[in-house]
C-alpha cells in the first residue's frame, strides 16, 4: 500500500466506526482525522459527496460509504473478513444493510421529544432484532464460529444498546438471547473496544442529555 489511508470521522458516528474495526482488526496503519458534524470545516463539503462521515482517503481517492469503505480495507488486505460462499457473503451483506436502518431508527429513539416517536422506533428496532435473531447461527459470530465483515458490521449497533442499557436500564435485547450473547462476544474483542475513543460512553450520555429527548427524561443515572 503506497499510500497512507486517512479516515475523517465523527466520534459518535456508529457508521464510522464499522470502518475503524475492520482498519483495527486487520492492523492497518492509518490517520484519523476528527470533525464535528455540527460545525464542519469548509475542505469536509469539498471532500465529502454527502457531507457525510466516514470519508476514507485514498492518495487523491476519495472513498465514502462505510460498507464501501470496509470492502476496500478488506479486500487490500487479505484474507478476506468476507464469507467464501458467494451466497453467503451476498446474504451477509443484506444483512449489513438490514442493521444501517436499526442504527437509523435507534438515533431517533435515543433523542426524539415525542413519546409516541420513541415508541414507534422502539418497536421498529424489537421488530428487527427478532427477525435478526431468527438467521443467526447461534454460534459466537453471526455466520459461526469465524468473525466476518458482518460481525464488524454490527458491533457499532450493540454499543449504542450496551451504552442505552446502562444509561436508562432499558434493554433492547432483552428477548433475543442469541443477539443478546453476540454482543457480549462483540464487545469483548480487542478490534471493537479499540474502534473508539475512550470518552465514547461520557460523550453519548452528554449526546442524549443535551438532545433533551424522551429518553433523557428515562436517564437512570
Ligand atoms: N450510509 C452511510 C451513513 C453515514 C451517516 O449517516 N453518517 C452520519 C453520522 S453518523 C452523518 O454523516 N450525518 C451527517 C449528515 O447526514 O448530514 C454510511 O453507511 O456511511
Amino acid at each position: 500500500m503506497s499510500d497512507k489511508l486517512e479516515l475523517i470521522s465523527f466520534k459518535l458516528c456508529p457508521f464510522v466506526q464499522r470502518a475503524v474495526i475492520v482498519l483495527k482488526k486487520k492492523a492497518v496503519d492509518f490517520d484519523i482525522t476528527y470533525i464535528d458534524l455540527n460545525n464542519p470545516p469548509e475542505w469536509f463539503k469539498d471532500v465529502s459527496p454527502l457531507g457525510q462521515v466516514p470519508v476514507l482517503k485514498v492518495g487523491d481517492d476519495v472513498l465514502f460509504e462505510s460498507s464501501v469503505i470496509q470492502e476496500y480495507v478488506d479486500e487490500i488486505t487479505p484474507p478476506s473478513l468476507q464469507p467464501v460462499n458467494p451466497l453467503v457473503k451476498a446474504k451477509n451483506r443484506a444483512w449489513i444493510s438490514f442493521g444501517g436502518d436499526i442504527l437509523m431508527a435507534l438515533h431517533p429513539m435515543v433523542t426524539n421529544k415525542d413519546e409516541a416517536v420513541f415508541n414507534e422506533k422502539r418497536t421498529f428496532i424489537l421488530q428487527k432484532l427478532k427477525q435478526l435473531e431468527a438467521v443467526h447461527s447461534g454460534d459466537r459470530f453471526f455466520n459461526g464460529s469465524d468473525f466476518n465483515m458482518i460481525d464488524a458490521a454490527y458491533a457499532p449497533m450493540f454499543m449504542r444498546m450496551e451504552f442505552v442499557k446502562n444509561l436508562t436500564n432499558i434493554d433492547l435485547l432483552a428477548d433475543t438471547p442469541k443477539l443478546a450473547k453476540w454482543s457480549e462476544n462483540l464487545l469483548a474483542l480487542e478490534c471493537v473496544k479499540q474502534s473508539v475513543v475512550p470518552e465514547l460512553p461520557t460523550m453519548y450520555k452528554g449526546m442524549v442529555k443535551h438532545m433533551d429527548g424522551h429518553l433523557a427524561s428515562l436517564l437512570t443515572y
